[in-house]
């Protein structure tokens, strides 16, 4: 797996472009196209001039990058992940949920798996350091998880592609016209990101969705809303898989470490798209660490570390862009704004800046059902449903899966909850490092939330939580969170199109536009919100 970022890129670019075009030996047969500036397949080259750099290939970066290539603008997009596209030893090219290896974690010696224990005994195991694909990141009160490489959090997640209710879009977005969202910018993201539903007839005797169905019935007899869930997965593979025709990756233990086959990652749909414009170029393994006005000038000089595999700095590179997206994640994207703003690189960003964090209200925790009640050994590890108590409890439960591989007699759920709390992200010089101020305490509004539906569920079918699944008799994963939003609040540190007031063509197109919580899985409405920024870019500024 240890390779140049230069090969990694190049086979980046030729897959994606294969990809869009359907068939490989029909692309191979013609060749590939020349690519316009930049020069295909390169890694940026020091001293580049750009039009727009983006940075990030998540959600908003992906967005942004398409849609300013299918304008005629070139575009280099830089990420400090790697391309994921090369099998390791063993055949695959991310390993599944139950045996991760360097591969899983970003630049950690050890792993930090969600579910820390089984039966009560820790299962966190040593590995190599390595730019793997999925970050634990640890702030003082919480660890926030997040995808690493090309595809951003596409690649890690569970594809999860949830719609908010329109009653509830104002408590989202109170400055953006939901009528507007709802009739043009989510169909436009539902349609690019490939969203789709499971057929109801198939999850009624699917063996992978037994963990599901377990989880209706015990919603449904305390009296719950239960609903499928959309999701990016490729539903007809899905069905193929439980019938054993292809290879398995969802019914093989793959999604929080990344999806060999049926997930419709980025790299599928929005990406592959923006690659065969031509006009996109994507650099792996390289991270910004700064953007500064060009002294007495227009444009903005970045300045970009090139990594290896073992997250040391290789090159350092300076380019000049005339348009800078901060597309790094609501993390990634608050910690370089707080950062420049704090030391004086970008002294005119305003006070919002750092503000407005959220957890989307995540909180986990399992129960422990009767040997009536078994979950199924095979376990798909796409989440396919979910209990809505949100109106009258504030929390928004999917029903997860555990996949072991054994009977675990175990029910899953992480809960998205209505919590008000929002921390606020800090330059800390004596460290040079930036803080969040998220309190673990204050996790007990979630936890208050979630048991409005496990409390009722417990009580009704005379079971208990499970305690032997985070450690310390906790019943709570009540440290971390999948779903980082704000620090950079659309209309407080941004115009309301995601202009950042005091620099005229700095712009965030993330999840850090999002005020702490989407009711829901967020990356739909990332994706809705930053085609309705880009149009509004597109046609007022370029
Ligand atoms: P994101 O996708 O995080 O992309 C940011 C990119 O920027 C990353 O590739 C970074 O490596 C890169 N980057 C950061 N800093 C730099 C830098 N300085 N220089 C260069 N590159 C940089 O941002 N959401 C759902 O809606 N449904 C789900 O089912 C779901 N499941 C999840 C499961 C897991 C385990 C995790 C971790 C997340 C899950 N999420 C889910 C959350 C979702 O993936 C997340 O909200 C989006 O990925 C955020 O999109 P952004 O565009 O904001």
């Amino acid at each position: 797996m240890s390779e140049s970022p230069r090969s990694a890129s190049s086979r980046f670019t030729r897959r994606g472009f294969l990809a869009t075009t359907g068939a490989a030996v029909g692309a191979a047969s013609i060749g590939l196209p020349a690519m316009t500036s930049p020069a295909a397949g390169a890694a940026i080259g020091n001293g580049a001039q750009v039009p727009a750099l983006v940075i990030g290939t998540g959600y908003g970066g992906a967005v942004a990058a398409l849609r300013l290539a299918q304008a005629g603008v070139p575009v280099e997009m830089i990420e400090m992940g790697m391309t994921w596209d090369t099998p390791g030893s063993d055949g695959k090219i991310f390993p599944k949920v139950t045996s991760p290896d360097k591969r899983a974690y970003w630049l950690r010696t050890k792993t930090k798996a969600p579910v820390s224990n089984f039966f009560g005994f820790p299962i966190d195991s040593n590995i190599e350091r390595y730019t793997g694909v999925l970050d634990a990141e640890e702030f003082a009160g919480i660890t926030v998880y997040q995808g690493r490489g090309v595809g951003g959090g596409s690649l890690v997640n569970g594809g999860m592609a949830v719609t908010p209710k329109q009653s509830r879009f104002a408590s989202i977005l109170p400055s953006v016209d939901a009528a507007e969202m709802y009739a043009t910018y989510y169909p436009r993201a539902n349609a690019g990101l490939g969203v789709g539903s499971i057929d109801p007839t198939w999850f009624e005797s699917a063996a992978c969705y037994q963990y599901a169905r377990v989880g209706r019935k015990h919603a449904q007899r305390s009296g719950f809303a239960w609903t499928f869930v959309p999701d990016v997965y490729d539903w007809n593979y899905m069905k193929a898989e439980q019938a054993g025709t292809v290879t398995r990756s969802a019914l093989d233990g793959q999604v929080m470490y990344g999806n060999d086959h049926g997930k419709k990652s980025l790299v599928q749909t929005y990406l592959a798209q923006a690659l065969a414009t031509g006009r996109v170029n994507v650099s792996p393994l390289h991270k910004v660490t700064s953007v500064a006005p060009v002294p007495g000038g227009s444009g903005y000089t970045v300045t970009i570390d090139q990594l290896n595999t073992s997250g040391d700095t290789v090159a350092t590179k300076t380019v000049t862009a005339a348009k800078v997206f901060f597309a790094a994640g609501s993390v990634g994207t608050s910690k370089l704004l707080v950062r420049l703003k704090a030391t004086g690189v970008l002294p005119n960003l305003n006070a919002e800046i750092g503000k407005g964090w959220g957890d989307n209200g995540n909180v986990m925790c399992g129960r422990a059902n009767h040997m009536w009640d078994p979950t199924g050994e095979l376990q798909s590890t796409i989440p396919c449903s979910g209990i809505d108590n949100w109106d009258a409890g504030g929390a928004f439960a999917e029903v997860a899966p555990l996949p072991t591989g054994i009977e675990t007699y175990a029910s899953l759920y992480l809960s998205i909850t209505r919590t008000t709390r929002r921390a606020e992200f800090s330059w800390n010089p004596s460290t040079g490092k930036v803080d969040l101020s998220w309190q673990t305490a204050w996790k007990q509004d979630s936890i208050n939330m979630a048991k409005t539906i496990f409390d009722k569920i417990n009580s009704k079918e005379g079971t208990i939580y499970r305690t032997d699944l985070f450690g310390g008799y906790k019943i709570w994963q009540d440290g971390l969170t999948y779903h980082p939003l704000g620090g950079a609040v659309i209309n407080k540190a941004t115009d309301n199109y995601g202009r950042l007031h005091g620099y005229d063509g700095l712009y965030v197109i993330d999840g850090a536009l999002i005020p702490g919580n989407t009711t829901v899985n967020p990356f739909v409405t990332i994706t809705a919100l930053a085609e309705r920024n880009i149009d509004n870019i597109l046609a007022n500024d370029v």
